[in-house]
């Protein structure tokens, strides 16, 4: 997927689908980051799409965009940002929509920062906020396609199957464990 830049504009993955959710990322920066969620998405073959904006930078933009998300059909937004990151928040603010906030780690304070003004909404206003970076980017993409499975047996089935896939890579993790402690301990002098 190319980099997504230029004014106004939306890269749409899933051309011919409705767009099911909407990736927002404070700058074009935070892309390498987010990239995470988009891959998750296209996974479980949701289609979605990604844009830029700014709780600060581009207030009205922002707005406008969350306004707007619902009527186009959109059912998910995922937020990130970094710094003083409000965009999830004002989102939030803007829109029935479920939102999930990413906090990015783009700043001298690590993500601690971003993760703050992420997680910390007011009562009323919630917004789902993910750990701090790559993993938090993925797992906004999961939790998306989690919502969207909620009506959907089909997307729901590819989640099990992603989540056995998980389990198997636990244990098949654990048997090698256990076949090199093995071999140490063949090999170990107690043992001889
Ligand atoms: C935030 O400020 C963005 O989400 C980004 O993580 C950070 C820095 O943005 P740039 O100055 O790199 O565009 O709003």
């Amino acid at each position: 997927m190319p980099s997504p830049g230029g004014k106004g504009r939306r890269i749409r993955v899933g051309s011919m689908a409705q767009v099911m959710v909407c990736i927002v990322m404070g700058s074009a920066n935070d892309w390498p980051i987010m990239q995470g969620a988009a891959e998750m998405l296209a996974r479980f073959h949701i289609p979605y799409e990604v844009t830029v904006s700014s709780a600060h930078r581009a207030p009205q933009r922002t707005a406008a965009l969350a306004h707007k998300a619902a009527r186009r059909g959109v059912q998910v937004l995922i937020a990130g940002a970094g710094g003083a990151a409000h965009l999830a928040g004002v989102i939030a603010a803007e829109t029935m929509l479920p939102v999930i906030g990413v906090p990015i780690d783009s700043s001298s304070l690590q993500g601690l920062d971003a993760l703050l003004a992420t997680v910390q909404m007011p009562q009323g206003v919630p917004v789902a906020t993910v750990a701090i970076g790559k993993a938090g980017a993925a797992n906004a993409g999961i939790l998306a396609a989690q919502i969207l499975a909620l009506q959907d047996p089909d997307l729901a089935a590819r989640l099990r199957q992603y989540k056995a896939e998980l389990a198997a890579g636990v244990a098949q993790a654990d048997a090698t464990l256990q076949a090199q402690l093995q071999v140490q301990h063949d090999g170990s002098p107690a043992s001889r």
